[in-house]
């Protein structure tokens, strides 16, 4: 059986410039077939809207709308959006993160209640909404990916809230996955991947350094791309991943089994 995702809706978040992760994952899932609606994170400027809609246009998005996860309305919007005009999801794609970056950098202990709050809520609870408002729409055999880090099960320097948010997201997968299996077969994982340049990583402090040390000690003695990502997204979003279910796949080069 060949990966083949014609016909499949798939909605991808997180997409900020042509380095996010997501902007990956979508690639891939086009490359595969599937129909994309892509959301953006609108600013006043609307800098961002006009950038992800030009690196998007070659994938010709069936939507392309507006959405902050600490936005209800905003969720809700998305989703009345794809019941009115998709009618059903097959693909739900959650690969957003944030905190302060005053967080992101030496002693966890002075983590801020406020800071705290934030990348719980942006990078955590963000899933379980998203997951709440697809529910009536998921199709049978759906698939819902997001995108953890190591560091939610390891003390990685300078990752502290985050860490934290993403051991949160692992539980939240486990508990995802067991509630919406039963009645329609879907199926919600998550894909660790191995430290990558982007936007959102270069706010963590030390960054460059935990690449390099990657590249010295993984198994495949390199980091991962985007686009790896998204071959393995595809994967999971595709029948050839029908029996995998809450699960936390790899895809660092195989650096987690190192003992280093
Ligand atoms: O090394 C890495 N880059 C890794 C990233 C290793 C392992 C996992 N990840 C995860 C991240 O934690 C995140 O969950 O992958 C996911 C995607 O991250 P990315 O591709 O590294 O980062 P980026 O290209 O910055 O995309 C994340 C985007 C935001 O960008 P910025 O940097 O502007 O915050 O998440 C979006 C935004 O587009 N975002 C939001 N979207 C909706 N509502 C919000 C929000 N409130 N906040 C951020």
């Amino acid at each position: 059986m060949l990966l083949d995702l014609n016909g499949k809706n798939a909605l991808v978040t997180g997409i900020a410039n042509n380095r996010s992760i997501a902007w990956g994952i979508a690639q891939q899932l086009h490359q595969a077939g599937a129909n994309l609606g892509i959301t953006y994170l609108p600013d006043e400027k609307g800098r961002f809207e006009a950038k992800v809609r030009e690196l998007t246009a070659p994938l010709s998005p069936s939507l392309f709308l507006p959405m902050d996860v600490q936005d209800p309305a905003q969720m809700e919007a998305v989703f009345q959006t794809l019941a009115s005009q998709w009618h059903q999801l097959d693909i739900l794609i959650h690969c957003l993160a944030f905190a302060n970056k005053a967080d992101l950098v030496g002693d966890f202990s002075n983590t801020t209640a406020e800071g705290f709050r934030t990348a719980m809520d942006i990078s955590t609870y963000s899933l379980t909404s998203l997951c709440r408002l697809a529910k009536p729409l998921f199709s049978e055999g759906a698939s819902v990916i997001t995108l953890t880090y190591l560091g939610a099960e390891r003390a990685v320097p300078n990752y502290n809230i985050m860490g934290l948010a993403k051991a949160a997201l692992e539980a939240s997968v486990r508990y995802l996955a067991a509630e919406l299996g039963p009645e329609k077969q879907v199926r919600v994982n998550a894909i660790s991947a191995g430290p990558i340049r982007t936007l959102a990583s270069s706010a963590v402090g030390g960054i460059l350094q935990m690449i390099h040390h990657v590249e010295e000690k993984a198994p495949l003695r390199r980091t991962v791309t985007q686009q790896e990502v998204g071959n393995t997204a595809a994967f999971l979003a595709s029948p050839l991943a029908s029996g995998i279910s809450g699960q936390v796949l790899y895809v660092d080069g195989g650096y987690c089994i190192t003992g280093l």
